[in-house]
């Protein structure tokens, strides 16, 4: 076993146990992939993950027609995979067209989308990866859209304000997801690597509050599930809402940006390193470059805020969104 290995590796690697599906074992491998710090130590490792992924998708290929679905995976682009799931005709597409600028298929019946599809959504100086999906209803759940929904770091239901079956089709995915064992959590929940599959930080999105009624919606998750899930009213036609969506969604991640400058030089503001909330100085040095991590001799950090000017801060520093910092070997 190669030496270096976060202790996440092996809370996560524990899960590989307990998975059952091909689907499953591929969603843990290329999230221990994700793990694994890339260096001479690992390349057997990494080499021994993707030959098994690859022999697992094989396994998928060859599984008779009425078993085989669509492409269930989604190669992950970005600071972060975010899936849009929902009722049918709830403007999903619309709201993914509204955020990316990409044209998507649109239209004023259900089940316009089929397929699963990746866009890419602007927040600032980085990209968000969101998936389209097909509708979810009381009998209609593509299994390897649970697969991808377990795949994804975070998910957006979107519903539409101004129907009165809206908080029904809510309880309908939840309880459909919940019978494959996922489960949808408010946005500030710390999920243990090992429930990485099975718990996912959701949004509740409600669209077309342009339109007669959409009030009421608000009122009826009050009442029906409480203040369980986070909402946002929205309206993909007028832009409403869009700007905190983005923002509310990149939360989701629990991700910060940070910016690492060269000593007498400008950091570079346009291509940030991602790093999960709780991430410190090592956890940094270990991104940037192999070497960096072992070579550190300090550290100097400012803040976004402007209250923390180079100050020299020791290994264990918890890095906040939009530090900017400074390696010294
Ligand atoms: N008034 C209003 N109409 C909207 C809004 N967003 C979407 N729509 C309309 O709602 C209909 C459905 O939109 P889609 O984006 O296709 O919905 P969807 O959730 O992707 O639907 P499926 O792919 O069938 O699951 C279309 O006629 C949209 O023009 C909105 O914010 N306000
Ligand atoms: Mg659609």
């Amino acid at each position: 076993m190669p030496a270096n290995l976060p202790p996440e590796y092996f809370e996560v690697e524990k899960t590989l146990r307990q998975a059952r599906t091909a689907e499953e074992k591929i969603a843990i491998m290329e999230k221990l992939l994700s793990i694994i710090p890339r260096h001479k130590g690992t390349e057997k490792l990494v080499a021994l993950y993707r030959s098994k992924i690859a022999r697992l998708k094989e396994e998928i290929e060859q599984r008779p027609a009425t078993r085989k679905g669509p492409l269930f995976r989604i190669e992950k682009s970005g600071a972060g995979q975010v899936i849009v799931i929902g009722p049918p005709n709830a403007g999903k597409s619309a709201l993914i067209q509204a955020l990316t600028g990409v044209e998507v298929e649109v239209a004023d019946f259900p089940f316009t989308t089929r397929m699963a599809a990746p866009y890419m959504m602007p927040f600032e100086n980085i990209k968000i990866q969101l998936i389209d999906t097909p509708p979810i209803t009381a009998d209609y759940l593509e299994s390897w859209l649970v697969e991808m929904v377990k795949m994804a770091e975070a998910v957006l239901v979107v519903l539409d304000a101004s129907s009165p079956d809206s908080s029904a089709q809510l309880e309908t995915i939840i309880n459909r997801l919940q019978e494959k064992k996922v489960e949808l959590v408010p946005g500030e929940t710390i999920i243990p690597p090992e429930k990485f599959p099975f718990v996912k930080r959701t949004l509740l999105v409600l669209n077309k509050s342009d339109l007669r009624g959409a009030g009421t919606l608000l009122e009826e998750l009050d009442i029906l599930f409480g203040k369980k899930l986070d909402r946002l009213p929205v309206s993909a036609s007028t832009t409403e809402g869009l700007e905190t969506l983005r923002r509310l969604v990149f939360d989701l991640l629990q991700i910060v940006r940070v910016y690492s400058k060269v000593p007498g030089k400008k950091p570079d503001y346009e291509s940030p390193f991602i790093l999960k909330k709780g991430s410190n100085i090592m956890d940094l040095a270990r991104q940037v470059h192999k070497d960096f991590a072992e070579r550190l001799s300090y550290t100097r950090v400012w803040n976004k805020q402007g209250t923390i000017n180079g100050l020299r801060v020791t290994r264990d520093y918890l890095l906040n969104d939009e530090d900017t910092v400074e390696l010294h070997l």
